[in-house]
């Protein structure tokens, strides 16, 4: 199977896939450990993979395919890059956790402090879940208030305050956006639409003195890419100052992959917190919460706010970040970034033009994502109103030609400094197939 020539046979080219996923359905929750792996939104049977080597993931078939879902986002690097591995395997030579702290999680705080423009202090969790989850209990215990305002199509995780939709009125209060959240939670959520400074203003003015923190991605990498129009960060941090709230960047995504500092260093608006997880981990679970020394001073020991976590700051995983972000103090790492992002956007729009296709590609550095619009895509509206039946068709192209692609419209793609010029060729010429197909 390759980029041009699409499997065409109709015997299953994942037979192993199909054997494992049949089997794992009657064991685990729809066959997976989270619910984007399961290929709802597109169908079919999700590929299982093997093993992965820098832009390529191999699946338990002998398939090989130019990965662009890349664990959704922390392998910065491509898959296995040595220096992370060398470094995992030195770690777990020495222990693998010991409940005491260790000379590497130091490290690794030192480094997100020096990288990252608003972090005095730095607690690290096991996941991005775990990083937005106490940001909310630190803000909520700062402020002594109880709602919180999150826009429409960001996600934070699925600790149960943010797993809320809109309510019935744009200004009323939240309700659950899954069973087992509490109405009663849900109602503290509020629900903002992104690049939409209004909407915000107007929740701040409905609820004056009751909100306690401002949740937003700067970068909206979970509906896709969308990128913050002019004025919007700077607007939440000035409606955050005049009414006590915290701003929280979620930076889960965008963290040391946009550039180091995050998407704060390129827009200069600073919050008072920022979660981060993904990229800081190398590949292994990890997530942080950092800020000024003010608030983070509230986390207990030091303070009151508890949180706490058996395995938080593991050795391996301290280890692995460590790792990778030392790989990330070479600029040039970032001009590669840049240059395999444009490169694949620049490809995808001539192919869209050559085939008629409508397409509007969303894109900050190595995070793309293309929508079949014709119009641009600055709006979660936007993006649910992309032709998202022809993304299911492309997708299926995509595959066949030998590209692992996010199986939703709403993932980020994401490239790796192993995405060179010839890989990018290779994904454009993929896509001129699967959208002419499509
Ligand atoms: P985790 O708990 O999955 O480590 O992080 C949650 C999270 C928080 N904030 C942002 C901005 C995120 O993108 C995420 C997780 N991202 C998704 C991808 N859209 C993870 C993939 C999945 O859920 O399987």
């Amino acid at each position: 199977m390759n980029a041009d020539q699409p499997s065409t046979s109709t015997r299953d080219p994942r037979p192993r896939s199909s054997a494992l996923f049949e089997r794992a359905q009657r064991l685990i929750p729809g066959g997976v450990n989270s619910p984007v792996r399961a290929w709802k939104a597109v169908g079919g049977t999700p590929v299982h993979m093997e093993r992965g080597v820098g832009p390529y993931v191999h699946d338990v078939d002998g398939n090989r395919y130019i990965d662009l879902v890349m664990s959704y986002g922390p392998l910065l690097l491509g898959h296995a890059p040595a220096e992370v591995t060398a470094a995992i395997r030195a770690a777990a030579e020495l222990g693998t956790t010991f409940g005491a702290p260790t000379a590497g999680e130091l490290a690794l705080a030192e480094s997100i402090v020096a990288a990252v423009p608003c972090v005095e202090r730095v607690r690290l969790v096991n996941s991005g879940t775990e990083a937005t989850m106490s940001a909310l209990r630190l803000a909520r215990a700062h402020t002594g208030r109880d709602k919180m305002i999150k826009f429409d199509g960001c996600y934070h995780g699925h600790g149960d305050s943010f797993l809320v939709k809109a309510g019935s009125g744009a200004l009323t209060l939240g309700a659950p956006d899954s069973p087992g959240v509490p109405a009663v939670l849900a109602a503290l959520t509020l629900i903002a639409d992104y690049n939409d400074l209004v909407s915000t203003e107007h929740l701040f003015q409905a609820h004056r003195g009751e909100i306690a923190a401002v949740f937003v991605e700067p970068v909206a990498g979970n509906m896709g890419c969308v990128l913050p129009e002019p004025g919007f960060l700077a607007g939440l941090r000035r409606l955050c100052d005049e009414h006590g709230a915290v701003l929280v960047f979620d930076e889960v995504m965008t963290g040391f992959r946009v550039a180091r500092g995050g998407y704060m260093e390129l827009c200069g608006v600073m919050p008072d917190l920022v979660t981060l997880g993904k990229v800081i981990g190398g590949g292994l679970p990890i997530g942080a919460y950092g800020g000024r020394a003010e608030l983070m001073q509230q986390v207990a020991p030091a303070g009151r706010m508890y949180q706490a976590g058996t395995l938080s700051g593991n050795p391996i995983a301290v280890a692995a970040g460590m790792a990778m972000l030392s790989a990330l103090s070479d600029d040039g790492v970032y001009r590669d970034l840049e240059r395999a992002g444009a490169r694949l956007q620049a490809g995808l729009e001539a192919s869209a033009q050559r085939n008629g296709v409508p397409l509007w590609v969303g894109r900050q550095g190595s995070m793309v994502c293309p929508y079949f619009s014709a119009r641009p895509v600055t709006r979660f509206q936007d993006a649910l109103d992309s032709d998202r039946e022809r993304w299911v068709r492309f997708f299926h192209g995509m595959i066949a030609r030998g590209v692992h692609l996010p199986p939703s419209p709403f993932e980020a793609w994401f490239l790796s400094t192993a995405h060179d010029d010839a890989v990018v060729d290779a994904l454009v010429a993929a896509a001129d197939g699967a959208l002419a197909a499509s």
